[in-house]
């Protein structure tokens, strides 16, 4: 790390784990500095003009006010370098996050879905569909609202507060809410997206280093929002699978049942021996 990301680190943000986050390290350092100078160069101005234009010096009002071509140029540069951090870094930035999606093969798509106070994470299991959810079947023991009559839910894998994912591959969540605005914000990986009633909004990242990471609610939600957290644990690939296999075992011994929360930011156990890195085992 070179000593100008030092900044971002002063700022209290986690270590970068994904692929992209180096680039929006990069602009938030950039934005850091540009506004450290500004800060510090107004304060001067301000301080020199408190002193330069103090009363007893000035007793009476100078109606032209400044005539040289400094401010304007100073205030020329201001727009320049910010119309730069725009239009050069943060729209191509932003451009690249919501055009440029993995292709669907590749990813790992999940849906996020928020409520107030926890997020809740539906997989399609090892058939790779996901089960028609609907919210007439909405019960404390199915969050999601899965239908018990469509065979493609029956392998799902639902879980609330952690959701592992395997290291390296790119994951795709589509937030959506079952109450009020919620945002998902992984600080680690470097991305946050609104979760809207009736809307699905897909974000996307790459996790590179393996760890436990904290997930965070990011809109006031109401009064349970301080509590709205979760855990995303990205896993070596063999871990992984280890994991899903737990989680499609426990979805086969309860029907439609959610498992249970799991304790935030707990460090995930290390699964029994790793199974080969191929793809979970049918029928769960
Ligand atoms: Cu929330």
């Amino acid at each position: 790390m070179n000593s100008l990301a030092l900044i971002n680190e002063f700022l209290g943000q986690p270590p970068n784990a994904s692929s992209h986050g180096y680039q929006i390290d990069h602009i938030i350092e950039f934005c850091h500095w540009f506004m450290g100078a500004l800060f510090v160069g107004w304060s001067t101005f301000f301080i020199f003009v408190l002193i330069r234009f103090r009363k007893r010096r000035q007793p009476v009002a100078d109606y032209h006010g400044v005539r040289g071509p400094i401010s304007t140029h100073l205030e020329f540069s201001v727009v320049l370098i910010e119309a730069v951090l725009l239009l050069g870094f943060a729209i191509p930035l932003w451009a690249k996050r919501v055009n440029q999606f993995p292709p669907g093969k590749e990813a790992l798509l999940v849906h996020v879905v928020a409520q107030q106070f926890s997020f809740n994470y539906h997989l399609p299991g090892p058939d790779g569909q996901f089960g028609r959810r609907d919210a007439s079947f909405v019960t404390n023991s199915n969050p999601l609202g899965l239908d018990p009559n469509d065979p493609a839910g029956k392998d799902d894998i639902v879980t609330t507060g952690e959701l592992h994912v395997p290291v390296n591959r790119p994951v795709i969540a589509e937030l959506s809410s079952k109450d009020v605005i919620h945002d998902y914000f992984v600080p680690a990986m470097r991305i946050a997206g609104d979760a809207i009633p009736g809307s699905l909004i897909p974000i996307w990242f790459t996790p590179i280093k393996t760890g436990s990471y904290e997930v965070i609610c990011a809109q006031l939600c109401g009064l349970g929002h301080y509590g709205m957290k979760g855990t995303l644990v990205v896993d070596t690939p063999q871990d992984y699978q280890a994991w899903l296999k737990e989680r499609a075992e426990l979805a086969g011994g309860a029907q439609g049942a959610a498992p249970s929360p799991s304790p935030g930011g707990a460090p995930q156990p290390q699964s029994k021996p790793p199974a080969p890195a191929a793809s979970a085992s049918p029928g769960g």
